[in-house]
């Protein structure tokens, strides 16, 4: 696949030279662009759009945008003017694609072949959802999803339920989702989902639907295509179906960013970054020569919480030869990263420590 040389206009802001863009709708973080820092920076994040992006225009009076909020006890629509009054929360988070590491499926999975790039560590900031819905007199009855639709205009002529961005997870989530209206300390970009975004920490960046225009708690899951079929969990060949796994919360995974390819000998600082997915990362460790020794490495910079990762580093004397270079990360709950991918049709959700390694030549 060639890589355009430019960026599309929507996303003309963001830097160019960290990114691979694959396509006008999908663009990917370089691994040698992640950095040793806390935060992904704004101009650095992935951007996935499954339907074109809706552009600046909607976002020129964002304080009038509205959401309409249904399946509590009193629904009605609220302007972002009046979520900020209710109340404020800012939350570092992992965004990433369900499909991040398809690359590395050898059977060929359909969609963007997204290496390690499609992820990233950013701060949202907005109103708790359990704010706004305890401000509505909490949920009603019988609701086990929260469902999100996106505000992209449909083009005429396609059934809306092929093609719409509305995504259903489960109402436990409602603890941790928040509406928000800034990313990275800045109005949030219409690139990332502004004027309003749902986010649900921990989960896969599907879930988290850009411009959102409707909540609803709903008692089923939506029967929108994304959601019955798509993001579904299935063996290579198998169609997407309503009892599959949904690609919700996400797994522990680390990858090494620095050194890359090819360094001189002596004393190296390997660098990478690790998460716990829906839960803290615990420790990551670091091996070598491909899984063989492991050494523990140091988490670096402060920790920002359950649902952010942690740069991580392990000092090395590096002597001339080559190096298979993996990392291995373990979650608060003792659960740690396979050493292979589970072979799945759309290459979802692979967190084997071994794809993700680096090759290094010491010279
Ligand atoms: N939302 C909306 N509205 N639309 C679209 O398209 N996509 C998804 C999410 N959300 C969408 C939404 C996806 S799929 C992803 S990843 C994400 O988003 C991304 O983000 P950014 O900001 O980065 O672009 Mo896969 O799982």
């Amino acid at each position: 696949s060639q890589t355009p040389a430019t960026l599309p206009d929507y996303a003309a802001w963001k830097s160019l030279s960290d990114l691979i863009v694959h396509s006008a709708n999908t663009m990917e973080t370089r691994r040698d662009a992640i950095g040793s820092g806390v935060l992904t920076p704004s101009d650095k994040l992935f951007v996935r759009n499954n339907l074109p992006s809706p552009g600046e225009a909607i976002a020129t009076d964002r304080d009038a945008w509205t959401v309409n909020i249904e399946g509590v006890k009193n629904p009605r629509a609220l302007t972002i003017a009046e979520l900020k009054t209710m109340g404020v929360e800012t939350v570092a988070a992992v965004l990433q694609c369900s499909g991040n590491g398809r690359a590395f499926f050898p059977h060929g999975a359909s969609g963007t072949q997204w290496s390690v790039g499609a992820a990233g560590c950013v701060l949202w900031t907005g109103v708790p959802l359990r704010t706004v819905v305890d401000a509505l007199g909490g949920v009603a009855d019988g609701m086990n999803y929260i469902t999100s639709t996106g505000g992209e205009e449909l083009p005429e002529g396609i059934d809306p339920k092929t093609i719409r961005v509305e995504r259903s997870v489960p109402v436990a989530a409602l603890d941790r989702a928040i509406l928000a209206w800034e990313l990275n300390d800045d109005p949030l970009p219409v690139t990332h989902g502004g004027p309003l975004r749902m986010v649900v920490p921990g989960y896969y960046g599907v879930n988290n639907v850009k411009y959102v225009r409707h909540i609803a708690f709903t008692p089923n899951q939506t029967d929108t295509k994304i959601q019955v079929s798509g993001y579904r969990l299935r063996d290579i060949g198998v169609k997407g179906a309503s009892d599959q796994p949904s690609m919700w919360e996400m797994n522990v995974k680390s990858w090494v960013t620095s050194p890359l390819e090819q360094t001189p000998q002596g004393r190296h600082m390997i660098y990478g970054v690790a998460f716990g997915g829906s839960r803290a990362v615990a420790s990551v460790e670091v091996s070598l020569d491909g899984g063989g020794n492991w050494q523990q490495a140091r988490f670096l910079g402060p920790d920002l919480g359950p649902f952010a990762w942690r740069p991580f580093v392990l000092a090395a004397n590096l002597a001339p030869g080559d190096y298979r270079v993996v990392s291995r990360a373990t979650d608060s709950d003792g659960n740690s990263q396979p050493e292979n991918r589970t072979e799945n049709e759309r290459g979802y959700g692979h967190n084997g420590w071994k794809d993700h390694g680096v090759t290094l030549k010491v010279t």
